[in-house]
């Protein structure tokens, strides 16, 4: 193996210093056309971007309001707006995108007549978990990619109604203590640590898997009393059966509770409560994209009656109850709480 001595601060796989770029080229089929890749090459150029800002908002005057509100009826934060517009710019004229859909445009977004068609559909969540931007904790962006239904064609609302069994891949970039990019293209979920000194998103780890033991479950606990009894009966049965070794962590960011229980294990819920019938995550560039990865990585996700990814969409802001990790204890929600008859 070659000495390590100038490059030991750095994450190696196998003695080997692995780029996003490199790593997604050597898994790349070899009659691609590379569309796929060079979307993913854009979105990590994205969470380039999108993390330095991040990290500066403070100093650039990006925190707080935007003065605006979005289709969700929520107040838009600067960088909720900074972030929408860093992906259509880096994605709108490229042909290879049909149109896009993200949280913070109403309605799917058409790809400009000027512009190639292109044959993939994106659709994300440009800042998951912003309302925590103002506290430093950990916020991330959460994408999903399909194909178009009918290549012919420019994008229509059809190619952005489908089901997350359509997608061809999914992932997620965290701004957290570092910024990571978690992938998966339907070959394992793998995750990118950015070098900040190198501005180069280099393999952190290949193929990461749920643990089967479970460290922590995260939900809303101040939100139980707008559960069912059958929710609480089985929030109850959780603490019980993993008396001494699950912890509760949530910190209204999905998308780090995602991740935290993807390394170590555990389950994620946004419950339907009395005022949210559906819950409050979206379908179609939130849930759907975790659901993929989850899958991906030997865990689950469902609405509580069927997975997540049989769902077809019928509005592209629509929101569904989630529970989303470790899979016997997703499946065991469906035990408990399922309307579905038995
Ligand atoms: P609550 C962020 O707005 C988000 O969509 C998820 O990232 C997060 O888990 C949830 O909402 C937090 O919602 O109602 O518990 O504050």
């Amino acid at each position: 193996m070659l000495p390590r001595n100038g490059l030991s601060n750095l994450p190696m796989i196998d003695g080997q210093i692995v780029t996003i770029e490199r790593f997604l080229l050597e898994k790349q089929p070899e009659d691609a056309k590379g569309d796929l890749t060079a979307i993913l090459y854009d979105l990590a150029l994205a969470g380039k971007i999108i993390s330095a800002q991040t990290r500066r908002a403070g100093l650039l005057d990006l925190l707080g309001l935007a003065g605006k509100v979005n289709v969700q009826g929520e107040n838009q934060r600067k960088l909720d707006l900074l972030a929408d517009d860093v992906i259509i710019r880096l994605n709108d004229h490229t042909g290879r995108i049909g149109a896009l859909v993200t949280e913070e445009q109403k309605e799917w977004v058409r790809i400009p007549k000027e512009y190639k068609k292109g044959s993939y559909i994106l659709v994300y969540d440009p800042l998951d978990g912003s309302s925590n931007i103002d506290t430093n904790i950990s916020i991330g962006t959460i994408f999903g990619i399909y194909r178009v239904v009918d290549k012919n064609k420019r994008g229509r609302l059809e190619d952005c109604l489908q089901p997350g069994r359509n997608l061809v891949a999914a992932g997620y970039i965290l701004y957290g203590t570092s910024t990571m990019l978690v992938y998966s293209a339907g070959k394992g979920v793998h995750s990118f640590t950015l070098e900040p000194s190198l501005g180069e998103f280099l393999l952190s780890q290949e193929s990461m898997r749920f643990p089967e033991k479970p460290a922590y479950y995260s939900f809303n606990h101040a939100s139980g009393r707008y559960w069912t009894k059958e929710m609480n009966q089985y929030i109850d049965w959780l603490r019980n059966s993993y008396k001494h070794t699950l912890s509760h962590r949530y910190i209204g960011s999905m998308v780090a509770d995602f991740h935290r229980n993807l390394i170590h294990g555990g389950v994620f819920g946004y419950p339907a409560e009395e005022k949210k019938p559906n819950g409050k995550i979206r379908l179609l560039y939130e849930a759907a994209p975790l659901a993929f990865l989850a899958e991906q990585a030997g865990g689950y996700a469902s609405d509580g009656n069927q997975s997540i990814l049989d769902i077809v969409p019928t509005d592209i802001h629509q929101r569904v109850p989630v529970f989303v990790g470790n899979k016997n204890l997703v499946k065991k929600v469906e035990e408990m709480i399922s309307t579905k008859r038995k």
